[in-house]
């Protein structure tokens, strides 16, 4: 088993002089703000705190040392007299008065840099447009089921500076955004991957190409890798390990040997599979779906690279149901099943729920309907289209792009036979499914029946909602009412 306690490998040196002298300014008093704060005042450094909102909630949380807390705007000033900026990954590079220190040579970093520095156990590092959490938190149970004692952190939602204060953790398991790599050098993970590339904060990116570079600086001095066969992507970071043994790769194609793959018996069963070797049927998982097996397989090969047991691992596999949220069903209602996406929120997850719930009711002469919709970030939604052509039916616009997204699809050719509606809202949305599903209901053996109701909304949600978690609920809301008026 590789080493779960530090090693001349993993370790990551702490660099104290930094945190002692000068004065460390942290932009965004949010969650990932406050772990810094309080991290940093810890150390005994001389902290300062800027955000752009007059009254911060997390303000009454600041240490009383903190003594520079200038709120109501990110304090260009206050920038200019920094040794260090540690910046929320909220806040974009290009904002002015960060552009500003950047051209002055002040350094930018995010709290991941401090963690990094600072963590002298080995980190398993996870990114991907799609994924990241669903794997991050497999991951961290196989580790805990394999009786290690884990930290689980990062965009998950933990900031991963209040990891360390368990001082017997022995692995770090990180989800990591774009937002927080883009001002991370030389994570050193023991292992890392990027699970998959689809767009996604085109808006703060720019291009993919900033959005890919910024999450490949997650291989960055990494000891290990996993990399994903169907990503045409080059690895110039990871370049030195793909080929050898401290590389493992995924797919959806049966595996060379070491690798993980897909092996499809010839009576259609599929296995997931390392080598030659059937490790579990796809039945044999409570996650279901191709991208579900993909992230089974990345958490097999991330827990490989990390010296987790293979049995137990196998044994952790058949016991995750997933996260809420993520393509989770809800109930049926006349027939009808309604799923959950809602963190579905970008092109690429709608695309894999499209083509998961899709390969299972198109068979049964079932089709979707799509409620899709929110902010748009920048994305160009005509790569849903052919999806959708295939599958759907009838797709529901809500949200503020939802005029957008209309005519993205349009433009790429949306076949004639799919329906598309603008709603606004999920209220209306419901408005409208009433009416089908009741019509449906009525006009049985009606051949391109909506067997599926599914929000994966491809969008961000701050638009209507607190986040992504707030319209899943809403949607489930909508979903209870509507089967108690279904019921009476
Ligand atoms: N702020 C400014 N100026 C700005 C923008 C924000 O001052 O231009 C301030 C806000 O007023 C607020 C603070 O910054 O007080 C918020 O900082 P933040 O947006 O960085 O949020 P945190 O609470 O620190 O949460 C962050 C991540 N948020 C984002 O990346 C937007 C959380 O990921 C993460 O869980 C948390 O750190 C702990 O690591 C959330 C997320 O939406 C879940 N991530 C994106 C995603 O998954 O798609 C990347
Ligand atoms: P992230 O943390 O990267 O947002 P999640 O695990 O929360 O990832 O899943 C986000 C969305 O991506 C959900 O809609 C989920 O169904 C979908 N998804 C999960 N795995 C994959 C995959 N391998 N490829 C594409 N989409 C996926």
């Amino acid at each position: 088993m590789i080493p779960l306690v530090a090693t001349e490998s993993a370790t990551h040196a702490i660099t104290e002089p930094l945190f002692t002298h000068g004065l460390q300014v942290v932009v965004g008093l949010g969650q990932s703000g406050l772990s810094v704060v309080q991290y940093l005042v810890n150390k005994g450094a001389e902290v300062a705190v800027t955000d752009k909102q007059s009254l911060p909630t997390l303000a009454a949380q600041l240490p009383e040392s903190v003594i520079i807390r200038q709120f109501g705007a990110i304090d260009s000033e206050l920038l200019q007299q920094a040794t260090r900026i540690i910046i929320s990954p909220g806040i974009s590079l290009e904002t002015p008065a960060i552009a500003a220190a950047l051209q002055a040579g002040i350094p930018v970093v995010s709290d991941i840099q401090l963690f990094c520095e600072a963590c002298t156990v080995p980190i398993i590092a996870i990114t991907g447009s799609n994924a990241k959490s669903t794997v991050t938190t497999l991951v961290g149970q196989m580790a805990a089921d394999a009786g290690v004692n884990v930290g689980v952190g990062g965009n998950i939602g933990i900031p991963a500076l209040n990891l360390l204060a368990d001082k017997d953790m022995q692995l770090a398991v990180l989800e990591l955004s774009s937002f927080q790599l883009e001002t991370v050098t030389n994570l050193n993970a023991q292992v890392a991957t990027v699970l998959n590339m689809s767009p996604d904060h085109l808006d703060r990116h720019g291009d993919m190409l900033h959005y890919q570079q910024a999450k490949h600086r997650v291989f960055q001095g990494a000891k290990s890798v996993v990399i994903n066969r169907d990503d045409t992507l080059t690895h110039p970071e990871a370049a030195h390990l793909l080929d050898s043994s401290h590389c493992i790769s995924t797919g959806i194609d049966a595996p060379d040997a070491g690798q993980y793959g897909l092996i499809i018996d010839t009576e259609g069963q599929t296995y997931l599979a390392r080598g030659n070797e059937r490790l579990l049927s796809a039945e044999q998982l409570p996650i279901k779906g191709r991208h579900n097996l993909l992230n089974a397989q990345s958490a097999l090969a991330l827990g490989e690279l990390a010296g987790l047991p293979l049995p137990s691992m196998l044994s952790t596999l058949q016991q995750f149901t997933g996260l809420d949220h993520r393509c989770q069903y809800m109930r049926t209602i006349a027939g009808v099943d309604y799923f959950n996406d809602s963190k579905g929120t970008n092109i690429g997850s709608t695309m894999a729920a499209i083509e998961g719930l899709g390969a299972v009711y198109t068979p049964k002469g079932g089709k979707l309907l799509l409620i899709l919709g929110g902010q748009g970030k920048g994305q160009q939604f005509g790569e849903l289209a052919p999806f959708i052509n295939r599958y759907v039916s009838h797709v529901l616009c809500i949200g503020a792009d939802g005029e957008q997204i209309e005519q993205h699809l349009r433009a790429a050719k949306l076949s004639s036979e799919v329906a598309l509606q603008q709603c606004q809202s999920l209220d209306n949305a419901f408005v409208i499914i009433q009416q089908l599903t009741n019509k449906q209901a009525s006009d049985k053996g009606d051949k391109t029946d909506i067997q599926v109701v599914l929000l994966s909304p491809a969008c961000a949600s701050f638009d209507q909602f607190s986040g992504y978690e707030a319209r899943g609920q809403y949607f489930s809301q909508l979903v209870t009412q509507f089967a108690e008026t279904a019921a009476r």
